[in-house]
């Protein structure tokens, strides 16, 4: 839905994009779709749902749900304005699924991910096995995605049991994502886990973008313009952000902290 019929989540050509995450344990699906909403008028270009927790399927479909119908609405109303650009609603629903167990047909897509420097079988192949005859049937557009998690790594190292890659080790991100590349994958996304108290390096970042030309997908600790342009200058096509969203239940203070973060890009 997002760039007609081509990928969902193409390389942005220079210019980074932004991407809202929204856990949704975190929130009602009302709220989460409020949230949504001020991430779209802060130019944010494509909206998450998932987490590494151990949410179910009926929550994932409901936030999806009140997502979706805020943003139809939202083009609806744009559609009766002269001056408003119904276009601006037309923001493509992503599951980020913590495993085959967080699913939805109203999504629009999904990262079909392999945690590439996972030790265990279960998030290389096993719940991609397990969720694959679900997202066939409900015709989900799949991103296939190499999932590269850094230090420090958060939850997802943890529940991942990921062979965490190093800040210094250059080496092991650029073969992580040549093979990525190798397997067809159309992206990448370095992850340094969600409220992580530093984000993936520099260096990590800018040796990804040089190895591959695969969509390149940055997030994890990543609270500040600073942090924002250090990524974006690095080489990331999108930089995802989600602990900030859940920092605010005054909507006009959350618009004003991710307008200051996406201002940058
Ligand atoms: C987590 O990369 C995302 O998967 C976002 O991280 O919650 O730290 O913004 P934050």
């Amino acid at each position: 839905m997002w760039l007609n019929d081509g990928p969902m989540l193409p390389s942005s050509g220079g210019r980074t994009k932004h991407i809202t995450l929204i856990d949704p344990d975190k929130q009602t699906p009302e709220v989460a779709a409020q949230r949504a909403l001020v991430a779209v008028e802060c130019g944010t270009s494509a909206i998450f749902v998932g987490g590494s927790t151990d949410t179910g399927s009926n929550i994932v479909d409901a936030t999806c749900v009140a997502i979706q119908e805020a943003f139809e609405l939202a083009m609806f109303a744009a559609s009766q304005h002269p001056d408003a650009n119904e276009e601006v609603w037309n923001i493509p629903v992503i599951l980020f699924p913590g495993g085959a167990h967080a699913m939805s047909s109203r999504a629009d897509g999904i990262l079909f991910m392999m945690l590439m420097n996972s030790t265990t079988r279960k998030f290389l192949i096993e719940e991609q096995l397990q969720g694959a005859p679900y997202i066939a049937k409900a015709g989900l557009h799949t991103i296939p995605t190499g999932y590269i998690v850094c230090a420090p790594g958060g939850a997802v190292g943890e529940v991942g049991q990921a062979n965490l890659i190093n800040s210094d080790d250059t080496s092991a991100v650029s073969a992580y994502c040549q093979t990525a590349q190798m397997y067809g994958f159309s992206t990448v996304y370095l992850e340094a886990g969600s409220g992580a108290a530093t984000p993936v390096p520099l260096e990590l970042i800018k040796t990804a973008r040089a190895s591959m030309n695969c969509t390149l997908l940055v997030g994890g600790g990543i609270r500040t313009p600073e942090q924002m342009r250090t990524a974006a200058e690095a080489g990331a096509d999108y930089i995802v952000t989600g602990t900030i969203t859940e920092e605010y239940d005054d909507l006009q203070l959350l618009k004003e902290r991710l307008q200051s973060l996406i201002a940058v890009l």
